[in-house]
Order: structure tokens, then sequence, then C-alpha cells
């Protein structure tokens, strides 16, 4: 089946190692990504995976019946987005960055829909998440061609040294929970368009500085964006996977691939899951807002 892209007319070009499918990524890539603090395009699923990943992603949407809706922790409940996290693949790009001792911490999807308001403000996911001595890097897999006209990624390479302050500005348009976005204004004549065909991915570092505008494309816009990180990282009251390595980890939870199940089981228990954590981290910045005032 074809699906049709968000913009048909993206031209031919070839993704860090997309030539040869070798482990890691060259010396030279790696030191980009030192460099700028991100990495793209890296070839990542086949078309016929993405598609699949794309159809999985949508079903979930169309289930939630919400636009945009939250679509975090899928790879602790359903096997496919389990399967895409731990792919060896991805697996091995990360690893050339992160080490041998990879835990993904989590997964998110970033669905922007054709002509909806939706946008990510300027933001580093590191304060967003909340600061960690252990290095991350996020993985933004394209389900979709992803391009400036459908509203792609955009970052300010060479941002992630630095920690910037941020504030709450909570906008329901704002794709990220409690709209926490940097306090400064960006100079948006150094962003790059992070333009990913659909299977191929963005490497980027969890300090640097990025956001994207809203879909003006004619078709979605989807992400799927898997955290990864190293034992070392503090717990977020969730439990984690280990994708590569044996270090001890006694602070993580670790879980193992969700049990096969119908669609159905599957979607009921993504559900209590997802409602549980929700409710957990609500009551948990209502308690740290009453503190702080
Ligand atoms: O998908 C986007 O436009 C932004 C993604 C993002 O903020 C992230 O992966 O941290």
């Amino acid at each position: 089946m074809h699906l049709p892209s968000a913009d048909e007319s993206m031209p031919a070009r070839d993704s860090v190692d997309s030539t040869e499918v070798t482990s890691g990524l060259t010396p030279s890539a790696i030191g980009t990504y030192q460099r700028d603090g991100i990495l793209f395009p890296v070839a990542a699923l086949s078309l016929s995976r993405a598609e699949r990943l794309r159809e999985s992603l949508e079903a979930l949407e169309a289930q939630l019946s919400k636009t945009p809706a939250p679509m975090r922790w899928t790879n602790l409940c359903f096997g496919w987005a389990y399967d895409i996290a731990m792919d060896p693949v991805v697996l091995d790009r990360v690893e050339a960055l992160l080490g041998p001792e990879i835990i993904v911490m989590g997964s998110n999807v970033f669905c922007k829909h054709p002509g909806h308001h939706a946008y990510v403000g300027w933001h580093q996911d590191s304060v967003n998440d909340g600061e960690d001595a252990a290095p991350a890097v996020s993985a933004w897999i394209a389900a979709t061609d992803s391009t400036r006209a459908n509203g792609c990624m955009r970052v300010i390479p060479g941002t992630h040294r630095e920690r910037l302050e941020h504030r709450n500005v909570p906008d329901p348009a704002n794709l990220l929970r409690g709209g926490r976005i940097l306090a400064d204004p960006v100079d948006e004549r150094q962003a790059v368009d992070v333009e990913l065909r659909a299977g191929e991915m963005s490497l980027h570092h969890d300090l640097i500085v990025h956001g994207s505008q809203p879909n003006c494309g004619g078709g979605k816009r989807i992400g799927f964006v898997i955290r990864y990180t190293t034992p070392a990282a503090r717990s977020r009251g969730f439990p984690v996977v280990r994708a590569r390595g044996s270090a001890a980890c006694p602070q993580l939870e670790l879980a193992g691939r969700p049990p096969d199940a119908t669609p159905e089981a599957a979607f009921t228990s993504y559900l209590a899951f997802a409602e549980a954590r929700e409710r957990e981290i609500a009551r948990k910045s209502a308690a740290a807002g009453s503190r702080g005032g």
C-alpha cells in the first residue's frame, strides 16, 4: 500500500549510512553529533516498516479519539512499539553515541494533522524531563515524511552545551506537557529544519534547543521518539527497559517485552497504565506547586 507523503516533492538524498547497513556511526557522523547536538538523516527503518509503524500509531490515535492524542509509554504496552525501540539498527546508532550500556527511558509520539494548530515550543528535553547526570539521546523516527511544510522538528545546532532557563506558558496547542518553554526568545535565523523521509531518524542530545511549527502541509506528520539513556539515570517513577549491557541499576525498575495480547486487550492495559501515570504526574506537579508557593 502506498501511503501519501506529506510532501511528495522532497528531493532524494542519502541518509547517514544508508548506502551500506553497517553497525554504529562513522567517526565523522559522531563528530557532527558532538559538534551540533544533532545528527540527521540517519537510516533507521525500511519504508514498509515505517508504514506499519504509521498504521499502528494511527490506529492507536483513532482508539484514543483525541487530536492531538498523547501517546506516551507505548513501548511498555505494545509489542510493535517495543520492537522499534529495541531495533538493532537503531540501537547500533545509539550505542555509537552513548556506549554499550543502553536503557530505553521512554517513548513519545508527536503527531500533527494538516491544518491543525498544534506546535512544539522551543525547549531542551533535559529541562522538561528533570535534570539527570546520565547522558541521553532521543531517536526521532519519521513514520511519515517530515518536512518544513508539514512542521518538521527544528533545532538550533550547538545549543547542547548549557542548560537554559525555561518557564511555564500553558497553551493547549503546544504539544509539550505543561508548556515548559525557553524563557528567552530564540534567534530563529539559526534554526535548522530536520527534514526526514519516512523510515529515517534524527538523533538529538537532550540539551539541544528544539521545537516545531504547525503542520501547513497536505498530510500528517508523525514522529515516534524514543528516549535512550544509560543505567546511571535516575528513576522517573515508571518502568524502563534495558536495551543493551548489564551494568547494575538498582534505582530503576526494569520491564521486558509486553506480553502478546489481542489489540483490544493491549489497548485496555495501555489506557489503564497511561491514565495511572498521568494521574501520578499531575499529583506530583500539584504537590511541587503547593510546596513552591
Ligand atoms: O516532534 C516535534 O516537533 C518535536 C519533538 C520534540 O520536542 C522531542 O522529541 O523532544
